[in-house]
């Protein structure tokens, strides 16, 4: 693979009271290239600006001794197969969104719930706390590390048919969801007819009219161009998505725990810094998608209630799956935090 640790660093921390020339010939040694791919764009959107901040930092860090190869727009695949190298060991680095998670683990699964976070600022105090931390680091038992939430954001509806003023205007409508039971649930107690696919296809299966629409937050459906196929976008705000820096364990095992760190505060700060450019995009892009020729229109207070009536049903059915007091904790942490 392209990827590699690559001289093994084993030798290296061992390797005190050497002459010089030995010593420059460990710098070089320990050189480490890891390769980082994500779905989206580097120029357009804050995923990639995100991920290109994330580099600079680890390269001014580490002195240029750790570089990252970045491989956008989905070149090496969608968020599923993309964990599946960390799992691996083919890939070392991607962001994926929580819901594909679904797939390896179900503690992310509580992200998945329709109307959880009423904000961006409880999303944020949440993930970043004590119940958000915790289920980061479930990702270990399945061969992954999580080192930081960034944000994907609230997701809405686009749609080549009508405008979604009330619930029942989704009736029918073909909708690409996630690969993820709940989203797939929520679509279906809301009268759609969710069609589950992975992010790669969206584009062509909208323009060959395969289904009538998908969901996703503005900058994404900007990124994407999915506007282009689209002649309505509805400001659901139907479910929050995190994305999740995660690196492959069997990278991250091999490193040693002051590059651990380094990479660790690296996703952190790269990651405030990708939330707040992914807030202003957020307004920026529906203001350039408005004005390319979509329709936007909002959901009034009684029909968004309408919305989260209707899926107050998946929050029970997936109790068990998410785990009761994995829910309980989630949910009293965003009452305390609001
Ligand atoms: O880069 C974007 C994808 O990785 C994916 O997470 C985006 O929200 C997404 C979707 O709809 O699949």
């Amino acid at each position: 693979t392209i990827f590699s640790l690559l001289i093994g660093l084993v030798g290296c921390s061992t390797s005190q009271s050497k002459k010089e020339g030995e010593e420059k010939s460990k710098d070089q040694a320990q050189q480490i290239v890891l390769k980082a791919g994500i779905g989206s764009s580097l120029q357009n959107s804050s995923h990639g600006k995100g991920l290109v901040k994330f580099q600079e930092i680890v390269e001014k860090e580490s002195n240029g001794r750790i570089r990252l190869q970045i491989f956008p727009d989905g070149q090496l695949g969608n968020d599923k197969s993309m964990m599946e190298a960390l799992q691996m060991g083919t890939l070392d680095i991607t962001i994926p969104s929580t819901a594909p998670i679904a797939n390896f683990t179900k503690s992310f699964m509580v992200f998945d719930l329709p109307y959880l976070f009423p904000n961006e600022e409880v999303a944020d105090r949440v993930l970043d706390g004590p119940a958000g931390q915790d289920i980061l680091k479930t990702l270990e038992d399945v061969g992954m590390v999580g080192l930081a939430y960034w944000e994907n954001g609230f997701r809405n509806i686009t749609n080549s048919k009508r405008p979604i003023n009330s619930i029942d205007d989704l009736k029918g409508l073909k909708i690409r969801t996630m690969q993820n039971p709940i989203h797939l649930e929520t679509f279906k107690a809301w009268g759609a007819n969710p069609v589950p696919m992975p992010f790669n296809e969206v584009f062509t299966a909208l323009e060959q009219k395969v289904i009538d629409g998908q969901e996703n937050p503005n900058t994404l459906i900007y990124d994407a161009g999915f506007y282009e196929a689209q002649k309505y976008l509805t400001l659901s705000r139907h479910f929050y998505t995190p994305f999740v820096f995660m690196i492959s364990k069997k990278t991250w095992d091999k490193l040693s725990p002051a590059d651990q760190e380094l990479l660790k505060k690296a996703a952190v700060e790269a990651g405030k810094y990708q939330r707040q450019i992914n807030r202003e995009l957020s307004e920026k892009y529906l203001e350039e998608m408005k004005k390319k020729g979509i329709a936007v229109n909002e959901l009034s207070t009684e029909e968004k209630q309408k919305f989260i009536e209707k899926s107050r049903t998946i929050y029970a059915k997936f109790e068990n799956e998410i785990g009761k007091d994995r829910l309980k904790k989630v949910l009293d942490e965003i009452a305390k935090v609001q």
